[in-house]
């Protein structure tokens, strides 16, 4: 029998070989913000009395009597999504016009309202419970501009607004992300209000702790400045979390993040799968093309962001069968074309610090890492296929847990010794993924130019997606 000091020894020996543990660099991501990243892509629903008004902004003064689905099934909602690879649903539980989609007793303008299921209804509970049967997270949208609400524009309002989000984030299960809307428009009284933003961000964190809350400067995750789906190609998760606030008018600082900012709040890339946001019939003949869709899935995804892609429910409170077909169009395509990691099995060449071999960039696990042997220019790894391969695309992820510290870099193909330069990048984050023209080759280099520190990646992928 082994005894409990020789497993001790064991232990410690191995942790030795392992050994010198690497310093994070400058901002790190939470352990909820590692989570999040690992979810990728989600479904955002914009519905509500908007849907059968054909307004994107409605004015808060609607009948809630428009509100009346006639057919709504939030399974339906939670399988489409599931079935289209998406991890979560974010609902816009009250949008600007102030009607809230759950009975809330502090507003008169609800479903309790509407003639719904006769004023019984509650889409936050069917949503939530969809998506917990579905193995999905269920996020929540809620608009502090409020249209309708007779306070808003006086003191008295943040509290209400409050009090809103104690019912939505304390009645339905666990919430993943908190999504508040920068968009700050007059009441009722044509006054704006002034946001009590550090009660807003404290009230989620005393119901949900570990919810990523989204806004222009997070403190999860940031708006990425754009509502057509891309990030920028340099995007640090880093952002100076201090200087950035709902509405911050710099939207392209938004874009690329700030390279040595003081906070871990990355991007999130919201799009819609239609030109508004809203559901509405002028739109059917113009869902986006499988094409658009991957484009802004290498623009978002493929740039280190997380993709928010919203599907606007119908007057029947239900997802259109064109805008599902689309979806598992656009799923498919993104499992055919990341479906064969021509990497895979390649002998992998690299300098590398002891316990951070190269073969861990193949091992499928994002916990183990290479690391480079020493901070110098041009560190590089070199991944020798056992035969030349036609590919046209590349995939790095860096181990973010230790921050973010890729500045550039380069991608290389070699046959017999000879090396070709095809592609260069800037930032790459939790993910970053190029496609160039196609290449026939049997050993890939990739060349870290710049980087913070020493470069530490956790996975790669080389692929033919055309
Ligand atoms: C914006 C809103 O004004 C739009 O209506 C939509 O909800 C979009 C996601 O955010 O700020």
């Amino acid at each position: 029998m082994i005894s409990r000091s020789l497993v001790f020894l064991f232990v410690l020996t191995g942790t030795f070989i392992q050994a010198q543990p690497l310093t994070p660099v400058g901002a790190t991501p939470s352990k909820s913000q590692l989570q999040w990243h690992e979810l990728q892509y989600y479904m955002f629903i914009h519905f509500g009395p908007n849907t059968f008004t054909n307004l994107e902004w409605g004015e808060g003064s609607e009948d809630p009597n428009v509100f009346n689905p006639t057919q709504l099934n939030c399974k339906q909602w939670a399988a489409t999504a599931k079935k289209a690879g998406m991890k979560g649903i974010i609902i816009t539980a009250k949008h600007h016009d102030g009607f809230c989609l759950w009975p809330s007793k502090y507003s008169t303008h609800t479903v309790r309202e509407s003639s719904w299921k006769n004023g019984n209804g509650d889409v936050l509970k069917e949503l939530s419970e969809a998506c917990k049967e579905y193995g999905l997270k269920f996020g929540v949208y809620l608009s502090p501009w409020d249209r309708n609400h007779p306070k808003y524009g006086t003191d008295e309002y943040n509290q209400v607004f409050v009090n809103m989000l104690e019912e939505v984030l304390g009645n339905y299960g666990e919430v993943f992300e908190q999504w508040f809307d920068g968009a700050n428009g007059e009441g009722l009284n044509g006054k704006k209000q002034v946001y009590d933003w550090k009660l807003f961000n404290s009230t989620v964190y005393k119901h949900q702790p570990n919810a990523i809350i989204f806004s222009d400067g997070g403190p999860g995750c940031r708006w990425v400045g754009n509502e057509n789906g891309f990030a920028g190609e340099t995007n640090w998760c880093t952002l100076n979390g201090d200087k950035v606030y709902p509405g911050y008018p710099e939207n392209k600082e938004l874009t690329t993040g700030h390279e040595d900012g003081t906070h871990w709040i990355p991007a999130e890339c919201d799009v819609s799968i239609r030109p508004g946001w809203f559901y509405s019939a002028d739109t059917d003949d113009k869902i986006k093309s499988v094409n658009k869709l991957m484009e802004i899935y290498f623009g978002s995804i493929g740039r280190g962001g997380n993709l928010l892609l919203n599907v606007p429910v119908d007057k029947r409170g239900l997802i259109t069968s064109a805008d599902s077909l689309r979806l598992m169009e656009f799923h498919n395509e993104i499992e055919k074309s990341f479906r064969h990691n021509l990497a895979k099995g390649a002998t992998m060449i690299a300098k590398s610090r002891k316990g951070y071999s190269a073969k861990n960039l193949l091992d499928g696990d994002l916990k183990t890492s290479w690391a480079a042997e020493n901070v110098q220019p041009s560190n590089n790894f070199i991944i020798q296929l056992s035969k030349q391969e036609r590919f046209n695309c590349i995939e790095l992820q860096e181990d973010i847990a230790l921050g973010q510290r890729v500045k550039s870099f380069t991608v290389e193909v070699g046959n017999n010794g000879k090396w070709k330069k095809i592609i260069e990048g800037t930032t790459i984050g939790f993910k970053r993924i190029l496609e160039f023209e196609i290449q026939k080759a049997s050993q890939i280099r990739v060349v870290i130019i710049e980087s913070k520190e020493l470069p530490v990646l956790n996975e790669i992928g080389v692929y033919l997606t055309k």
